[in-house]
């Protein structure tokens, strides 16, 4: 867990971040990239969602991951096999990525490639609904998962997570049947707290629902971009 036992050290901690994920942010946005943070649970299926994605979105898009985990690379090299660009970014003990370390990920795609080629960074954050929310990376979207087997009542008992999403993907839908649950429930209880996030139900296993969430990806990238394209024309 991070620090938050001197109320006074977490908010030197969270200011100190927030300074970091600015940085970042100023990085993706001179060489033209999109980055998305995505968080969930341990074991929503996020990685699941990357290999889904990568096979598809590199057609239009050059992708790059940040790939984050506690101590393997096991995540990371299942996404290597896509031939996109990981980097791999172990936290130790700590729960969530925080800025410092996608800072370290981000210098590392600079010295390794020309920064400017890429369209998106996908960075997949450590597992859990809290910790994350709290620690921005320098993302312009942030992406929650939660699985259908975690239950309605999550978005309610972890509200900040679902608050600050840009984007919910409800994930392994096609468990639904077997389990006691109503994903339009969870999309309201959602709804009620953030009205303007998109929701997008998902079974990586069938394959449903996944052009929405490709196709919702290739637009946030466009908006970004014509975005930043906007805020050059302004006068100084
Ligand atoms: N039935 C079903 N299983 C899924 C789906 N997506 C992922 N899984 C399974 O859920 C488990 C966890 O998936 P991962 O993609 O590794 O989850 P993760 O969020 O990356 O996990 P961490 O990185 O450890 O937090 C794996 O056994 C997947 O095969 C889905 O749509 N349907
Ligand atoms: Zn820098
Ligand atoms: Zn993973």
């Amino acid at each position: 867990m991070h620090q938050t036992f001197d109320a006074a050290l977490g908010i030197n901690l969270l200011h100190a971040n927030q300074k970091g994920a600015d940085h970042n942010r100023a990085h993706f946005d001179e060489w033209g990239i999109t980055c998305f943070n995505i968080m969930s649970s341990p074991g929503a299926g996020k990685t699941v969602l990357l290999e889904r994605s990568l096979a598809v979105l590199t057609d239009d898009l050059k992708i790059a991951v940040i790939e984050g985990d506690m101590t393997t690379e096991l995540d990371a090299d299942r996404l290597r096999q896509y031939g996109v660009p990981v980097i791999a970014i172990n936290t130790g003990r700590s729960c969530h990525l925080d800025s410092k370390m996608v800072a370290g990920g981000i210098h590392q795609l600079e010295h390794q490639y020309n920064p400017v080629d890429f369209d998106l960074v996908l960075v997949e954050n450590v597992g859990n609904l809290v910790c994350p929310a709290e620690f921005e990376v320098g993302e312009h979207i942030k992406v929650a998962l939660l699985s259908v087997t975690e239950g309605e009542d999550k978005p309610l008992k972890y509200p900040v997570m679902f608050q600050e999403a840009d984007c919910l993907l409800i994930t392994k839908i096609d468990l639904a049947p077997y389990l006691d649950i109503d994903i339009n429930r969870i999309a309201a209880n959602v709804r009620q707290m953030n009205p303007h996030v998109t929701i997008i139900a998902v079974s990586a296993k069938t394959g449903e629902g996944l052009e929405h969430w490709f196709n919702w990806v290739k637009s946030q990238v466009l908006n970004q971009r014509s975005s930043a394209t906007a805020t050059e024309m302004l006068p100084a």
